[in-house]
């Protein structure tokens, strides 16, 4: 199989093994295999019923893997660092999703590709705009950087 890259959205809102949130986040990136690009990792504020304040950031990852084998292998991780099934959007160690691919879509039990609400978020586009903003998403057909742009114009401000 032909290798392709993915977009991986990293979030930690709660501490683990490694420590806080950002150094959950650094660990997680050194367990991620074919690494090719890191964004800045950024502090945001919990969307969702969490309290606590997330650390966010997003890496390109280059892998032979098809997205559900891909999920497998996140989801190991994620277990791997602590984190515990629950609530949905509870606060959580370590959360690892695929936001895009390099082949398209792909739609499968429990797995949407792109993610269904990452042009709504801006700690997934913040960080990834920084990556791959080029990156054009295969259903609106917007590149990540309008994408960002679309959404920060639309972030209230005081
Ligand atoms: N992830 C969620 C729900 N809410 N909020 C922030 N700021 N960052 C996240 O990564 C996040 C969230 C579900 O995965
Ligand atoms: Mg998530
Ligand atoms: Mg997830």
């Amino acid at each position: 199989m032909t290798t392709s890259t993915y977009a991986i959205a990293i979030g930690s809102n709660r501490r683990g093994r490694h420590g806080g949130p950002a150094a959950a986040i650094r660990a997680a990136i050194a367990a991620l295999q074919g690494v090719s690009a890191v964004a800045p990792v950024i502090g945001s504020a919990p969307l969702g019923p969490s309290l606590r304040r997330y650390a966010n950031t997003a890496v390109l990852i280059d892998s032979d893997l098809s997205p559900p084998a891909l999920l497998i292998r996140l989801k190991a991780i994620e277990q791997a660092f602590g984190r515990r099934r629950g609530r949905r959007w509870g606060s959580r160690v370590l959360d690892l999703d695929i936001v895009l691919w390099s082949g398209g879509c792909w739609s499968g039990p429990g797995l949407t590709v792109p993610h269904i609400s990452f042009r709504e978020r801006d700690f997934v586009l913040g960080p990834l705009v920084r990556i791959a903003g080029d990156w054009r998403d295969p259903v609106s057909g917007r590149t990540v950087r309008h994408l960002h742009h679309l959404v920060d114009r639309a972030r209230p401000r005081d």
